[in-house]
């Protein structure tokens, strides 16, 4: 079948011009999701572009995506990017993959086996926030997680993202091969630091010697990523055919705009990403808090209070000057002041940017999907900026409107009584609760009674009940677009 590895192609895509047979993988990458295609694969692929190094990635699916990893093998792993900014598209082939493994395809052993070879330096991840089997709220190795429970049982044969990495390193300990650094690049607060947390935790409950010599051993730098990767659609597959020139099933669509700030902590050497607009920094947590309160807060907000008054898409709100306002008003009253930041940071020039981005009308950027998760995306994008406005006694209705308009989305109906297709881990404690409740403010406190989304201490705390329970009351009577004018 002709694919984009064996056709003729139009002109105007910028192909990779460096040998690809030299590359080895050097990088084993877990989530070939929609983000990692558009970021740091990308990156690679560009940074190889100007210095013809050797860092090659082997794409690694542990959850579903048979489908794209069986195409991508059959396109010579080589797949395009169509940077669609609001006036222009840009469209690039990314040659930095050569190698690509799933379990359900070729076995949990050649994962593994894949992930001990001795030139792996750097498994990076995309695997979603619930990848890390973390407690939201605490941050630490879930050990009531499904899949975790069932690693522990049976650690030499993992499923989870966690079991296959504290697995990998230890038949590296075994072989004496130097271990590799792991690297999340997901939407999760000191990313690094969980993913550490994780797999040591995990390490301690099967092998205390070898937890301590990952302790040692192993880095897990925390990196700040951001770049608007909406799920491909159809109709963004059909946009790629056309400006291709043949069909790629694994293309993707993204926003012009991208950024990637990494602590430069590896223990087994790193790619020159810097080369290509990356930056290695010492700390990386300032820019991960900004990033995840100021544009992924607001989007929350926006996914949430956008979706249940009607937008299907993030570009759809920002036509309502009210939802613009608020997301705004979210991002520089109630998310900025909470931020400690090097000096000279511009997060009113920041916020500007951000809402120009949502604005980019060539992005079908659905509220729906950025809905998914609540459970693990409200802590870290609104959970630490409450706490710090009830300390410092300063205004939060933003936070407010937007936990209310979460606690709405997730009775699984909306404003027309239509049914909403809620995705996330807790989804089952949400249908119960939301049984016992009904849609009726009574439900505000059981739901912020959800330890691993709010802790034990926001509950007690009376004016922010208060608050939630009446940004929720007039949602459910006046809807969600007059809930945004209010603010
Ligand atoms: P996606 O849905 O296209 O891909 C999800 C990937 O995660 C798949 O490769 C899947 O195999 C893997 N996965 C899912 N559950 C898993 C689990 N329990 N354990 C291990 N792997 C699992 O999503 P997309 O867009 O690639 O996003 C993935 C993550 O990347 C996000 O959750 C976020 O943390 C981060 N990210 C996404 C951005 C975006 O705009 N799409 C931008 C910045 C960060
Ligand atoms: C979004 C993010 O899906 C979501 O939850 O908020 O994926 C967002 O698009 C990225 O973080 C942008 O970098």
């Amino acid at each position: 079948m002709s694919n984009i590895a064996n056709t003729e192609i139009n002109d105007q895509v910028i192909r990779p011009n460096y040998d690809r047979t030299a590359l080895k993988s050097r990088i084993v990458h877990l989530g070939f999701g929609a983000f990692h295609r558009a970021h740091q694969a990308l990156f690679t692929s560009e940074m190889l572009d100007k210095n013809g190094s050797d860092w090659g990635i082997c794409e690694i699916n542990l959850f579903g995506g048979e489908d794209l990893i069986k195409q991508l093998r059959e396109q010579d792993h080589l797949y395009t990017v169509a940077e669609k900014g609001a006036d222009a598209t840009t469209v690039k082939m990314v040659g930095s993959v050569t190698e690509s493994l799933h379990p359900v395809l070729d076995g949990q052993r050649a994962v593994l086996e894949k992930m001990a070879e001795e030139q792996v330096a750097i498994v990076s991840m995309t695997i979603t926030e619930k990848g890390y089997c973390a407690d939201p709220a605490t941050g630490r190795l879930d050990k009531n997680n499904g899949l975790i429970k069932a690693d522990l049982a049976n650690p030499s044969e993992p499923n989870s993202a966690i079991g296959y990495i504290v697995e990998a390193l230890r038949i590296r300990r075994e072989l004496n091969i130097k271990p590799f650094t792991v690297m999340s690049c997901d939407n999760v607060q000191e990313n690094g630091h969980v993913a550490r947390a994780a797999v040591l935790d995990f390490a301690m409950l099967v092998d205390k010697d070898l937890a301590g010599w990952i302790e040692t051993n192993v880095t897990f730098p925390c990196t700040m990523v951001d770049r608007i990767v909406p799920a491909a659609t159809a109709e963004t597959l059909a946009e790629i055919t056309t400006l291709v020139g043949v069909e790629d099933p694994c293309g993707i669509a993204c926003e012009p705009f991208r950024q990637w700030v990494i602590e430069d902590n590896f223990v087994n050497g790193r790619p020159e990403w810097n080369i290509v607009g990356a930056e290695f920094v010492t700390d990386v947590v300032p820019f991960e808090v900004m990033k995840l309160r100021m544009l992924n807060g607001s989007h929350s907000f926006l996914a949430y209070l956008g979706y249940l008054g009607g937008y299907a898409h993030i570009s759809d709100t920002m036509t309502n000057e009210s939802y613009r306002k608020a997301a705004f008003d979210m991002m520089m009253k109630a998310q900025a002041p909470t931020l400690n930041m090097p000096e000279g940071t511009d997060l009113e020039g920041y916020a500007n940017l951000l809402i120009n981005r949502f604005t980019n009308p060539s992005l079908k950027h659905q509220t729906w999907q950025i809905a998914m998760d609540g459970s693990q995306k409200i802590p870290q994008r609104m959970g630490g900026s409450l706490r710090f406005h009830l300390d410092a006694g300063s205004d939060y209705k933003w936070l407010a409107m937007g936990i209310a308009g979460w606690m709405t989305y997730i009775s699984g109906s909306d404003e027309k009584a239509n049914p909403i297709d809620v995705r996330d881990p807790m989804v089952d404690l949400f249908k119960e609760i939301y049984q016992q409740h009904g849609i009726n403010t009574s439900v505000v406190k059981a739901l912020l009674g959800i330890e691993a989304i709010f802790g034990t201490d926001l509950i007690k705390n009376e004016e922010l009940v208060t608050a939630i329970t009446d940004a929720y009351q007039l949602i459910i009577t006046d809807g969600a677009r007059a809930a945004v004018a209010s603010l």
